[in-house]
């Protein structure tokens, strides 16, 4: 530098860059609608508290006699892994005590709870899977929580606990997921565009780190698991096929963490397909419609994908009961138009 150089510019000298917080993000988002009052960002900072306990456990997991299984089977026949049992325990005692939620239904009860679902100012509905992909605790593998919320339908009476929760994904007022991961990020919509948020563990505040976030048009990457392919439908097997041998115009690599959010979550930031068809163990699918496809096709579609259960819109499914499991496929608008391109010609 000669001395007539002006300095150059330090950091002292920039414009800091604002942080902002999820919690600052929810209340900027609910100013957007009118009348909206503060019952729901309170009611979404239970989610975010509960999501900070239940990733402090699963940080610990190796260190503590929390690995292992329970030894108890919940109503899907699966046996519960202890952080399964923290991570409902803490979603249900943190949304619990929020006056605006009347019922909860969980992944891991086979009833939906009421709470303060007699009150008038109960309006909302929260399903969760408090720890999706939980097989992947104890070998150190992502996992995550999904969670929507729906607003009790008007037409709907207070005890009537079950139609709170049996709407289509259409209805939800909100959803989102967390990814115990890397680092732990909360990816949440409430029908306004995606934004995630990683957790700044130092002050424990999820900071806003993936604005707007839109899926690309198309990826790399396909993600299912490969092992169940001769108890696909052959139509899943066609469009396969297509994909790996290059006929849409690419080579594609695959990659699958058997964690659904994990899975899903890569795909939103790097695009491509993730499929969980019907098998012939599990002919309508593994996954969950209420609170697994619903809130990932919510959070898929606001971001630009498209998710369907081969022939409809996962959005788009009237639910019949809490648990009702469904074929998912969800991605990029390329890959998807491709799938479906695929199962309309399988079907005429
Ligand atoms: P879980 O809710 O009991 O954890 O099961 C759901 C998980 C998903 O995260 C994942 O996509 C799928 O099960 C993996 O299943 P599979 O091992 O059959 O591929
Ligand atoms: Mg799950």
């Amino acid at each position: 530098m000669t001395p007539s150089e002006p300095p150059a510019a330090t950091n002292a000298n920039a414009r800091p860059v604002p942080i902002i917080t999820v919690q600052q993000h929810i209340l900027q988002e609910q100013k957007r609608c009118p009348g909206a009052s503060g019952e729901f960002s309170w009611l979404l900072s239970g989610i975010t508290l509960a999501t900070k306990m239940i990733q402090a456990k699963v940080r610990r997991a190796g260190l503590t006699d929390i690995l292992g299984s329970l030894g108890d089977v919940n109503v899907q026949g699966e046996v519960q892994q202890k952080l399964d049992v923290y991570a409902n325990d803490v979603l249900l005692h943190c949304l619990s005590v929020r006056e605006s939620i009347g019922v909860l239904a969980s992944e891991e009860n086979e009833r939906p709870l009421t709470v303060h679902y007699e009150s008038p100012n109960a309006k909302y509905a929260v399903v969760f899977d408090p720890l999706d992909g939980s097989s992947n605790i104890d070998v150190n593998v992502s996992v995550g929580t999904t969670f929507a919320i729906l607003r009790r339908p008007v037409d709907v009476e207070l005890n009537e606990v079950s139609k709170w929760v049996l709407q289509p994904g259409t209805q939800q007022v909100a959803a989102g997921y967390v990814v115990y991961g890397s680092s732990t990020i909360l990816v949440y919509s409430v029908g306004n565009g995606v934004h995630g948020f990683t957790l700044d563990p130092s002050v424990g505040a999820y900071v806003l780190s993936h604005e707007n976030i839109r899926m690309p048009e198309r990826g790399k990457y396909y993600s299912v698991n490969e092992a169940y392919r001769d108890d696909f439908p052959t139509a899943y097997n066609t469009y396969l096929d297509k994909l790996r041998t290059g006929q849409f115009g690419q080579a594609y690599a695959s990659r699958y963490i058997g964690s659904m959010v994990s899975d899903f979550h890569r795909t939103l930031l790097k695009g491509g397909i993730f499929l969980y068809p019907p098998t012939k163990d599990n002919p309508t699918g593994k996954l969950r419609l209420l609170y697994e496809a619903n809130p990932i096709a919510f959070i898929a579609e606001q971001a630009g994908g498209i998710a369907t259960d081969g022939t409809q819109r996962i959005l788009d499914k009237s639910p019949d009961s809490i648990h009702e499991r469904t074929p998912l496929v969800v991605g990029s608008p390329s890959e998807m138009q491709d799938f479906q391109r695929v199962m309309q010609e399988h079907a005429s």
